[in-house]
Parts: structure tokens; C-alpha cells; sequence
């Protein structure tokens, strides 16, 4: 190969893309001349127009499912291009077979030096799997390239790293434990202290920097590392940080404390689902209400900014158990709730079980859309968990057991199916169903989706709301032509009034509405009017509803509109705390 020119393509997305900055950095120092593509929705146009005018050798591409079909067909149309491609990243680790024709090299799993031999012209064409996982460490990142071309990247304040590689834990929809089996068990790479304090120092040197979120899956479990790289943070970086956690980590007092002295303000976690029955047997993450709550109340004790993570329309559950994870966030007050719709991957054992259970009729991972704000693909069962409920815990014969994954569904129509028990199917030559259920049917499962979507896009406010499940109920259980913003409003006075609110109701409005006349000019839109107590649960509300306002929210009632612009508005305000506002109106 004689030209040295390499494009390597990842998602473009508002976080930088990780892998592909250390991947770059191998490419620069091997003296490769490289650039970065990032792929704004589908549209690889654009990609395909830069290898036509930068003529690279190689093109890498960094998969993930949900956008693997589109990345097949560009990556086809380059090869044509005369150009090489070499691919990486979870699709194809976790899809290795699928993406073999569509490329020279496929790299399996960790792929530092792997792409580094490639580069040197020293990997065969074919698929190449490291067993050594990190033989060479991380290389040096090249940030620089990413920034260059991505301004926004460069420009945001808060800026990624990556500590460790690894989770210990086997939540059934995620990927890491079909991760931890290629090699052969779980290990926890943890990086050197020293390297990640030189890449952030090279950050903060250059870049504009408030913020450092921490991306590892679950930051902080090693606890002499931490107590090494709390002391270097301290003292060279002096950086607030951001991290996701398990709740487990927070029984030890002096990780804690750790946590805090390091800078940490603030961490995101996951809880997933309000029921504990569907936490343990859905999504393999047994973890009580108690240790929760006891977990939140110590986090929140310490001052840290909390933002909590669930699914709606997960696989057995139903409307009424995504309120019940909308109550416990009600309880919980977190700063922020985060909530997407469940979108199922082939290959994970949640994935698995919704096929089984004839949940999902898919049988490849084809029409899985990784926005996670839209309606999803499954066929809800009609009573949600309660066929299954008594059964299965029954028959789990220790904590770590879970029948419901040896359980699946014969069809006898498209809306009905036998549920059977691994081997019990045929007994004694007669077929024994466990118990039949019932699927929703077209329009009861658009239904419910059309719900969830509504649910997903009011968490952030209502989970600040007094009784806010109480209120989201009310609103999603009506007709769908009367979900606006106006009759929302409506509602909300009501809901309020109902608990006795209305002296306090009447003050935060007129509050509001003071602050609005103090920062926007002229009359105070309709729109804002319409429901000011939206407004009065955030932190500077009154920004908020200019953003929407100027956003055309209130002509258009783009309800995932609103929830992208009040997810950002939290990020910001509530918790990343990058811009200062007023506090909100209403407190409970
Ligand atoms: C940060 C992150 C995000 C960020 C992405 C930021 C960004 N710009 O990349 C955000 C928050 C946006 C995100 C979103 C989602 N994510 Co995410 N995310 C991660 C996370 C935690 C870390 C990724 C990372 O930076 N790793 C560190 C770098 C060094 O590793 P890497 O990128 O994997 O690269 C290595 C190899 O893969 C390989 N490699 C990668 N690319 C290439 C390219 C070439 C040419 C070569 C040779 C090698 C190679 O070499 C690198 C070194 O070993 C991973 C979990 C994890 N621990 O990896 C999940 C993960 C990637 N996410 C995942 C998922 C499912 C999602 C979502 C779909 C959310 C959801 N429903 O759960 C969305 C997708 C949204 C969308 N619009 O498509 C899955 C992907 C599964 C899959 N089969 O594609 C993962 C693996 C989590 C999991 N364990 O299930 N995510
Ligand atoms: S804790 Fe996070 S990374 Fe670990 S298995 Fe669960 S979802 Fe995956």
C-alpha cells in the first residue's frame, strides 16, 4: 500500500466518540494521514463524497447495531471505490459473521493492536480476534483530529475519558456479558492513573473544560486505584467530574467519600424499571426498593447531582408498571430522570427472551431503530407480568436462578400463545402448557407505545411533580387527540388543587410569571401561560420556556420536541451545573 491516507467513521453524536480518538492516535503516530467521518443520522453521502476527494488506502468503520444495514451498503460502495475497509466496534463484535462481507479486515472485540498490524500491513485479510485483551494498553489519544473538524466537540465544556474497560454485573439487555464470555470470564482493565491525568491535563490545556464525564460502564469499583486516582485528580486536575455507577457501590462510606474528595458532583445510574420483580427477573438487576432509596439518600446527602436511568415498554410491563417506575422516581426526586423506550438486541439474553416469548417476531436485528426516543417493535403481552409472576418466582429454586429464561411461547394465533417450561413441553406425549396469554392487539399495542412515548417524553418534569404519576396517569389515559399542551394545563391545575395545593399553586405562578416579565420583553406568550407550572418544577424555568417558545413548541406541540429541549435544559441547570439559574419555583 502506498498512500497512507486513512478515514476512520464513527456516529456523530453530541458526546465525542471514544474508541475512535485513541484509534486515530495509533493511525498519527504510525505517520498515517488521517480524518475522522462522523455520520450525522444515516446519511452517508457525505462519507462517501470524502473518500472520492481524499482518496484514502483504508477506510475503518466503528459499527454498532441499529445503523449496521446503512454502514454494510456504504462500506460495499467504498470497497467498489477501489478503497480497503476494515471494520470494528460492537457490531462487529458482537455480529462478526454479518459484517464479513462487507469488509477486508472485521476486528472482533478489543481492537487497539489489531488495527495497529493493519496499519503496518502485517493482518491477512479476514476476521482477527485478539485473545490478549489491551495487550498494548490504551495508545495515546488524538483528540486534536476529532476537534478540528467536529467544532462542536471541541467547543463543549464537558469533555469524555474512559478509565476501565469491564462490568462485572449481567443486566440481561446490555452486551457486556456476552463481552466478559469472549475472554473468557469477567476482568477489569483499569488504566494507569498517571495516563488518564496526562490525556485530561492535555484537555484542559487546550480545549475549553468544566466538566469531565467518566464513561466507564461502572466507575470507581477498584478501591486502591480510586484512592490513588482521587489523590492525583486532586491535586493536578482540579477538574468536577462526572460518573456512572451501580447503587451497590454506594455501601462503602470511604468510596463515598472518595467520590467526593476526587470532585465527583454528580453520577448517573441506573434503575430501570419501578418494580422490583421485573428488575430481577426481565433484566437480571436484582436490586431492592430499599437499597435504592438508601443508595440515593446517601449520594444526595454528599450533595451529589443524581440522574437516574429507566426503560419504558420493557418486555412484560405494562402501562401501569411504567407509572410504577414513574412513582419510585416521584419518591425519589431525582435531579434529572432519564427515561428511553426499550429497543431489544438479538444476542443479549433480554433480547433473547422477548423472541422466546414471542415478545419480539424479528429474526435479525434489522429493524431495530437506535433512537431510542421512538415507538418500539415488540408485541405487548396484554396483562403485562401478572401471567407469570407467581410462576416464576416459584420456581426460581435460589436468588440467581431464573426460569423465565428457560420459558417460551407456542402461538396458537397471532394474538394468543402456550407458555411452556424448557422440557415440559411434551410430557408423556402430551403437549402441557403452563398457562396461555394474550398479546395486545395492533391498536392496543400502538396504544400503548403512543403512551409510553408520551410518559417518556413528561419524566423529566413529572417526576418533580407532587404525585406526578397521579397527574401522568390522568394525562395519558386520555384520548390521544386531547394530549395538548393546553389541556395538559388544565389538568395540572386540577391535580394540584386535588392535593391541596392551591394557595402554594397560585404563589409559584405569579413567582413565574414575574421572573418571565423580568426577562422577557413584551407579552407573556399564550403558550407559557397555558401551563406555568411546567416551568415552576425547573431549575430557570423561565429559560426554559423561552427556549421552547423560540423553538415554536407551543404552535407545534412537538411533545419529543419538548422533551429533547427540558433533557437539555437539565443537563445543564440541574445536573452537569455548567449554567447558573434560578432555582426551582416549586419545591416539594
Ligand atoms: C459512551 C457510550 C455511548 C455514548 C456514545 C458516545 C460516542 N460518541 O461514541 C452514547 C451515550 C451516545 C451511547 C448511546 C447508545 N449506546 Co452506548 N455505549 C457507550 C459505552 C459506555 C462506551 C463506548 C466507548 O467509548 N468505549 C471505549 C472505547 C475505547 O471502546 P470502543 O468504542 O468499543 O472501541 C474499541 C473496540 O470496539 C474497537 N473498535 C471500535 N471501533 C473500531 C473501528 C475499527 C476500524 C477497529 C479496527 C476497531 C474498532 O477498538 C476499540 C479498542 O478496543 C459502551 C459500553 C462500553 N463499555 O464500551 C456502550 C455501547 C457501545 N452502547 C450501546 C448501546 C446499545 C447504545 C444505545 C443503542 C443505547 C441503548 N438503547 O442502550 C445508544 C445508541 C444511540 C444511537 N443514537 O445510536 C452498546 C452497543 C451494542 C451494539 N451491539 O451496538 C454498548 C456496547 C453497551 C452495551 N454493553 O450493550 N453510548
Ligand atoms: S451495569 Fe451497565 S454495563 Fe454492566 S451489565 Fe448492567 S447495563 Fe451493562
Amino acid at each position: 500500500m502506498k498512500s497512507r491516507r486513512l478515514i476512520i467513521v464513527g456516529k456523530w453524536e453530541a458526546i465525542e466518540p471514544l474508541g475512535i480518538i485513541y484509534l486515530a492516535g495509533i493511525a498519527h503516530r504510525l505517520g498515517w494521514e488521517t480524518r475522522v467521518h462522523l455520520v450525522k443520522g444515516s446519511d452517508f453521502n457525505p462519507l462517501i463524497d470524502e473518500v472520492a476527494d481524499f482518496k484514502p488506502a483504508i477506510v475503518g468503520f466503528s459499527i454498532w447495531t441499529g445503523q449496521h444495514k446503512e454502514t454494510f451498503a456504504a462500506a460495499d460502495y467504498v470497497m467498489k471505490m477501489g478503497v480497503r475497509v476494515v471494520m470494528g466496534g460492537p457490531h462487529a463484535t458482537y455480529f462478526t459473521e454479518e459484517c464479513e462481507g462487507h469488509a477486508n479486515w472485521v476486528v472482533r472485540g478489543e481492537g487497539f493492536r489489531n488495527f495497529r498490524l493493519i496499519l503496518e500491513g502485517k493482518l491477512p485479510f479476514g476476521t482477527h480476534f485478539d485473545k490478549v485483551r489491551m495487550a498494548e494498553g490504551f495508545p495515546i489519544p488524538q483528540r486534536d483530529i476529532v476537534y478540528k473538524q467536529y467544532p462542536h466537540l471541541a467547543e463543549s465544556p464537558i469533555k469524555s475519558i474512559i478509565c476501565s474497560i469491564g462490568c462485572p454485573f449481567n443486566c440481561s439487555y446490555c452486551f457486556a456479558s456476552c463481552y466478559n464470555r469472549m475472554y473468557g470470564g469477567f476482568s477489569l482493565y483499569l488504566r494507569p492513573v498517571d495516563e488518564i491525568i496526562n490525556e485530561v491535563l492535555q484537555i484542559r490545556d487546550n480545549y475549553p473544560l468544566e466538566l469531565i464525564y467518566v464513561q466507564d460502564d461502572v466507575f470507581g469499583t477498584n478501591m486502591n486505584w480510586l484512592r490513588e486516582f482521587t489523590d492525583k485528580w486532586k491535586s493536578l486536575v482540579k477538574i468536577p467530574l462526572h460518573g456512572q455507577i451501580r447503587l451497590e457501590l454506594t455501601n462503602s462510606e470511604e468510596r463515598l467519600n472518595l467520590f467526593k474528595e476526587a470532585g465527583f458532583t454528580g453520577f448517573t445510574f441506573a434503575i430501570e424499571h419501578g418494580n422490583a420483580w421485573i428488575r430481577r427477573f426481565v433484566l437480571n438487576r436484582a436490586m431492592e426498593n430499599k437499597l435504592i432509596c438508601s443508595g440515593i439518600e446517601k449520594l444526595k446527602k454528599r450533595g451529589f447531582a443524581i440522574r437516574t436511568e429507566q426503560m419504558y415498554a420493557l418486555p412484560l410491563s405494562d402501562i401501569s408498571g411504567d407509572l410504577e417506575t414513574l412513582e419510585l422516581n416521584v419518591d425519589l426526586n431525582p435531579d434529572m430522570m432519564w427515561s428511553t423506550i426499550f429497543a431489544p438486541c438479538l444476542g443479549t439474553a433480554l433480547g433473547d427472551m422477548t423472541v422466546n416469548l414471542g415478545i419480539y417476531r424479528c429474526k435479525s436485528s434489522d429493524d431495530i431503530d437506535t433512537s431510542y426516543w421512538v415507538k418500539g417493535v415488540l408485541h405487548h403481552i396484554a396483562d403485562g407480568r401478572k401471567s407469570f409472576e407467581k410462576l416464576v418466582s416459584e420456581r426460581a429454586v435460589n436468588l440467581r436462578d431464573n426460569p423465565l429464561i428457560g420459558m417460551g411461547a407456542m402461538l396458537t394465533d397471532p394474538l394468543s400463545a402456550d407458555i411452556f417450561y424448557g422440557d415440559d413441553l411434551i410430557r408423556d406425549g402430551v403437549f402441557t402448557a403452563l398457562f396461555q396469554i394474550k398479546y395486545l392487539n395492533s391498536s392496543d399495542n400502538l396504544r400503548y407505545y403512543d403512551q409510553a412515548t408520551m410518559l417518556q417524553c413528561l419524566s423529566g418534569w413529572l417526576s418533580k411533580v407532587h404525585q406526578g404519576h397521579k397527574l401522568a396517569a390522568d394525562f395519558i389515559n386520555l384520548p390521544k387527540e386531547e394530549w395538548t399542551w393546553h389541556r395538559l394545563g388544565e389538568l395540572t391545575i386540577k391535580h394540584l388543587d386535588g392535593l391541596g395545593l392551591w394557595d402554594k399553586r397560585e404563589i409559584w405562578r405569579n413567582d413565574f410569571i414575574k421572573s418571565c416579565e423580568e426577562s422577557i420583553a413584551g407579552e407573556i406568550p399564550n403558550g407559557i401561560k397555558d401551563n406555568p407550572y411546567f416551568f415552576c418544577y425547573f431549575p430557570a424555568g423561565e429559560i426554559l420556556a423561552q427556549k421552547l417558545q423560540s423553538k415554536g413548541f407551543f404552535e407545534s406541540e412537538d411533545w419529543p420536541l419538548l422533551s429533547a429541549i427540558s433533557r437539555n435544559h437539565l443537563f445543564e441547570y440541574g445536573l452537569y451545573k455548567i449554567k447558573q439559574g434560578n432555582p426551582p419555583i416549586a419545591t416539594r
